[in-house]
This record gives structure tokens, C-alpha cells and sequence, in this order.
């Protein structure tokens, strides 16, 4: 009896999946749901999660994953911060044989077998969708003001392209104003409060697009604080769909907002623990959300907050 338990107790210590999971920080409130998810299905499924946050750095992401790979972990995990920049270490978990999982931005590498998959959401699609209704909304003629994310970062990108393709068909609609909030709330205030103040006060303004909602909320604030009535004097768009962005909205001082879903962790382990048990994985798993307005924002925020 005893040498049997002894080696169920070392077949358990065996069969305990340890991943290694390098998040970009906690720049946002979509963020934070995200990791929790990661935190909340890790512990579901019994795997033993070594969490690291990068605090928006990518050299801290680059040292995360380089000891995970010193600490032999079985599954390696990258929400990264920037596209460029990943080859060697990559290289360096390829050598150690452990399958790394791209999730949410992207990461540019020739080599497509430095990764098992990559599970995100279209970006391009989000910034399409967001422009289409503005231009819908404001009959096509709007001088809007942008809040870039972090430079570098897909999510910042692929929005703008999506929303510039749209944009380019209306020649009475222009960005007259572009800079990056690094997708904070605070950064999203500073900058906006700049756009007004090189904007007689905002009054040319017709919308802020933000290339998320924690960026539209600092905006909002720092419109507020100028006298003006942000989602009638100027309107306010974006993507993420958080729960605070919802309140604001059922409030009246934003305007829209295109999902994402933030619930990234299951098919980042599902793709994990398929590729450890010798199954194929498809290289790119994606994702995509609806757009949301004021009509029904006040229903949703209630079934968000309840979440
Ligand atoms: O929209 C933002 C976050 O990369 C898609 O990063 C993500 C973005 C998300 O901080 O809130």
C-alpha cells in the first residue's frame, strides 16, 4: 500500500501541467479581466500557472520567458507587448521543446514554427466596424481625434488601419489629431486635455476615437473638465467593451464601443494541453465581437457588472 501511494503521489507530481504565462501588464481594465481569466481557468483545470507581469515592458516579457524555459515549465504562454523582437527567444524555447502560445497581439517572425498558435481577436475587423458606424452616424463628415495604443502593438495598428480603410471612402472626414495614450486612462486624460487646448477647446472637434475604452474613459474625464458634454458635444468611440465603458455609456457620454472578449485563457490551455497530448492545433484561432451603443447599454452594463 505504501509503494503504491508513494508512486500515485509521483504519477500526480508528474501529471501536474506547469505553464508559464508572460502578460503585458495592467494598462487596462479588458487587461485585468484577461489575466483573471487566465488565473480562474488555470486553477480549474489544475495547472500550475507561473504568472508574470511585464508592466508594458517588452525586455521584462523577454527575461519572463527566458526563465521559464530555465524552469523547464511544459507550456509557455505570450500575450506580447510589441510585434518585433521575438526571434531568439522563441528560438531559445523551440530548442527546450516547449510549445509557446501566442495570445491577443500579434508577434512578426518568419519562421511560423517558432509558435503553436496564436488566439486573438480580428483588430482590423474592430476598427472597421467602429469607423462604419461613426461615419453612419455623423453622415460622413466628421474632424475626429484619435488616442493611439501602444506604438508597436497590434491592437494599435491593426484598429487604425481598419478604421483609416473606412475612413479614406469619406473625403469630408479626417483624423486632425494623433497621438498615443499607451491604452491608460491617465495617458488617455493628458492627451486629450492637449487635443483641446490645440483645438480652441475642442469645439472642432466631432468625435474622439480611442483605440480603447480605458483611453476614451481618461478622455471623457478631461472633456468634462473643459465644460464640454462628451457623447453629445463631441462623441466618443472605441473598442473593448468593459464594463465602466458600458456605464458611461448608459450615462450618455460615450457613444460606442465594438466587444472583446477578454475570456483568452481556456483556448490558449485547450491549445496547450492538445499539443501535449500529441494532437494537431490550427495556427491561428480567432475571435470577434459585436458593436455596442447606448440603446442597450444600461442591459449590458447590468449583466457585466453581475459577472
Ligand atoms: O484593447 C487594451 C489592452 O491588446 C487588444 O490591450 C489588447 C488591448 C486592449 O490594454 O485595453
Amino acid at each position: 500500500i505504501i509503494i503504491l501511494s508513494i508512486s500515485i503521489l509521483m504519477i500526480n507530481k508528474v501529471a501536474a501541467t506547469t505553464i508559464g504565462f508572460s502578460q503585458v501588464g495592467s494598462e487596462s481594465g479588458w487587461r485585468t479581466s484577461f489575466s483573471e481569466s487566465v488565473k480562474a481557468q488555470a486553477q480549474a483545470r489544475g495547472i500550475e500557472l507561473k504568472f508574470s507581469d511585464a508592466q508594458q515592458k517588452q525586455e521584462n516579457q523577454i527575461k519572463a520567458v527566458r526563465s521559464f524555459i530555465a524552469q523547464g515549465v511544459d507550456g509557455i504562454i505570450i500575450a506580447p507587448v510589441v510585434e518585433t523582437g521575438w526571434k531568439p527567444v522563441l528560438r531559445e524555447a523551440k530548442r527546450a521543446r516547449i510549445p509557446v502560445v501566442i495570445v491577443d497581439r500579434n508577434i512578426k517572425v518568419k519562421q511560423q514554427s517558432l509558435f503553436l498558435t496564436r488566439i486573438a481577436s480580428d483588430f482590423e475587423e474592430e476598427g472597421e466596424k467602429i469607423a462604419n458606424w461613426l461615419m453612419a452616424q455623423t453622415k460622413g463628415e466628421c474632424a475626429i481625434a484619435e488616442l493611439q495604443g501602444t506604438v508597436g502593438a497590434t491592437a494599435a495598428i491593426d484598429r487604425a488601419k481598419g478604421f483609416n480603410r473606412v475612413l479614406a471612402k469619406f473625403p469630408k472626414s479626417k483624423i486632425i489629431r494623433s497621438q498615443t495614450g499607451e491604452f491608460t486612462r491617465s495617458k488617455g486624460k493628458e492627451v486629450m486635455e492637449s487635443f483641446l487646448k490645440a483645438e480652441q477647446g475642442g469645439k472642432n472637434i466631432c468625435a474622439v476615437w480611442a483605440h480603447n475604452d480605458e483611453m476614451a474613459l481618461g478622455a471623457i474625464q478631461a472633456i468634462k473638465e473643459a465644460g464640454l458634454k462628451p457623447g453629445t458635444d463631441i462623441l466618443i468611440v472605441s473598442v473593448d467593451g468593459v464594463p465602466d465603458y458600458f456605464k458611461a455609456m448608459a450615462e450618455g457620454e460615450a457613444n460606442a464601443t465594438v466587444e472583446l472578449s477578454p475570456h483568452l485563457g481556456g483556448p490558449s490551455f485547450d491549445a496547450i494541453e492538445a499539443h501535449l497530448a500529441g494532437k494537431k492545433v490550427q495556427k491561428l484561432i480567432s475571435t470577434t465581437g459585436d458593436l455596442f451603443t447606448q440603446d442597450t447599454a444600461a442591459a449590458e452594463y447590468q449583466k457585466r457588472r453581475l459577472q
